[in-house]
């Protein structure tokens, strides 16, 4: 392999995407490969076939094959490690022991309504233990409200109207494995996220039961979750939002998840769902929300937490906590959900059929777009329709395949306000949100 083996091209490629191509092809990242077929042969070993479309591949493009684990982790001896947690699918990749985290392999979100033990967990702190009496949970709304409340589950169930809403929650840090220096956090590809079915009461029904002044523009919320160290007086996490997002119609505080009593590692007894915006806007087990008269400034909120650039920064960079503002509204992202990334078809299969998901944070999905030949050219999905607001776009394509090789399938989403998924993640930040790079998977056929 260009004579050069001090170690596999797999693990070069991981390591040092532009040191790796230069192995590859012999040459510099950006320059045409198609004088190197002994390098595209090369690569073609590494990923399993021959690369029909390598002419054109980006220069310094990690192939799908390794840029993300397999899906037979079995087969692996150093696959993603999978969680055992009750009442959760054993496929879900576990990012962090302590806290908590497990994502959704991309391929698990191929149900319109994603299935709760498939959805993804992130704590920050310790779980707590399950509630003995979930009806006599109680809330307090306090603050700059004119009538300070505390109210039982029981009582939100009897005293406010209940909807029902299927909508994506989603993980601020989604993405975050795409960005290039490494940001800081849960290396998440695209499985920070989920659909499913909620069912409460409108948040802003019950603010407004407690009389907000009109001093009130932002909420603090808390839970009882405690923190890692187990000290007790140390905030987990408290986040909140501009008051127009809680008073949301879509924004709820639920009790059911997907028709089922929400389960103790989703927030049970009572979370909040804060749609379209980071998941960490939807607190888990909350029990106090706090109306305040600026922008809350607990944990989770200051320097680098939750926040993104105003003016574009430089890679890798320290940063400066005056150039960052709160992360709101999630970006435009799709996945394919099938088939997998690293599926082998037989030799001679000529079509693909796909399905996947879009969605858009506070906006909808105008498009998806799906490319076989490394975004040289594309081709219009079907989308579906989303069932209410908030809710995620399911979408198929069938791509037609001109011989048998290994193929990278891309899908590109576009929201309703005309922003487009990137190829690479952008607008780097210390703690890498809002990555959002097309979703690509690998297909060996033959
Ligand atoms: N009390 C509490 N609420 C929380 C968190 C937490 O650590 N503690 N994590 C938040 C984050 S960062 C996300 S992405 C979502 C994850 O919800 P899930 O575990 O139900 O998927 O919960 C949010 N709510
Ligand atoms: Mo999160």
């Amino acid at each position: 392999m260009a004579g050069t083996t001090e170690r596999s091209l797999e693990e070069l490629y991981r390591d040092d995407a532009e040191r790796a191509d230069s192995v590859v092809f012999g040459r510099k990242t950006g320059v045409d490969r198609r004088g190197f077929l002994g390098g595209a042969a090369a690569m073609g070993a590494v990923v399993g076939g021959a690369i029909p479309f390598a002419a054109n591949m980006p220069g310094g493009l990690i192939p799908a094959a390794l840029a993300q684990p397999a899906v037979a982790p079995a087969a692996a001896p150093k696959g993603p490690q999978l969680l055992k947690f009750p009442g959760k699918s054993e496929q879900l990749v576990v990012l962090g022991e302590r806290p908590l985290v497990a994502e959704t392999p991309e391929h698990l979100l191929d149900d319109d309504t994603t299935p709760t033990d498939k959805f993804y967990v992130r704590n920050n702190g310790l779980i707590p233990e399950a509630a003995k009496d979930p009806e006599k949970w109680t809330i307090k709304i306090d603050g700059e409200v004119n009538k300070p409340l505390e109210i039982t589950l029981g009582e939100l169930k009897s005293k406010f109207k209940a909807q029902t809403r299927r909508t994506v929650l989603e993980c601020g840090g989604n993405g975050r494995s795409a960005f290039t220096p490494t940001a800081r956090g849960n290396q998440w590809t695209n499985g920070g996220a989920g659909c499913a079915e909620w069912t409460g009461v409108r948040l802003g029904d019950v603010l407004k039961s407690a009389q907000p002044k009109s001093s009130a523009v932002y909420t603090a919320h808390y839970g009882s979750d405690v923190h890692l160290s187990g000290d007790a007086k140390r905030e987990t996490l408290s986040r909140g939002a501009r008051l127009a997002k809680a008073m949301d119609p879509e924004t709820m505080i639920v009790w059911a998840m997907n028709g089922q009593p929400l389960p103790n590692i989703h927030g049970g007894p009572v979370r909040l769902v804060y749609p379209g915006w980071a998941g960490s806007l939807s607190h888990k087990w909350v029990n106090r929300v706090t109306l305040r008269d600026k922008e809350h400034d607990g944990s989770g909120m200051t320097e680098f937490s939750y926040r993104v650039p105003i003016k574009p920064m430089v890679p890798g960079d320290k940063g400066d906590p005056k150039n960052m503002k709160i992360l709101e509204s999630m970006p435009v992202r799709s996945v394919i959900t099938s088939p997998a990334n690293g599926t082998k078809a037989a030799a001679g299969t000529k079509e693909v059929k796909l399905r996947g998901a879009a969605w858009a944070g506070d906006n909808t999905v105008r498009q998806v777009d799906v490319s076989i030949d490394f975004g040289a050219t594309w081709q219009r999905a079907t989308l579906g329709k989303p069932k209410n607001k908030f809710d995620w776009q399911r979408w198929t394509a069938t791509v037609k395949l001109p011989s048998d090789g290994y193929f990278e399938i891309w899908a590109r989403a576009t929201d309703s306000k005309g922003a487009m998924q990137p190829h690479q993640a952008g607008f780097w930040n210390p703690q890498g949100y809002g990555g959002n790079a097309m979703h690509r998977i690998a297909v060996l056929v033959g």
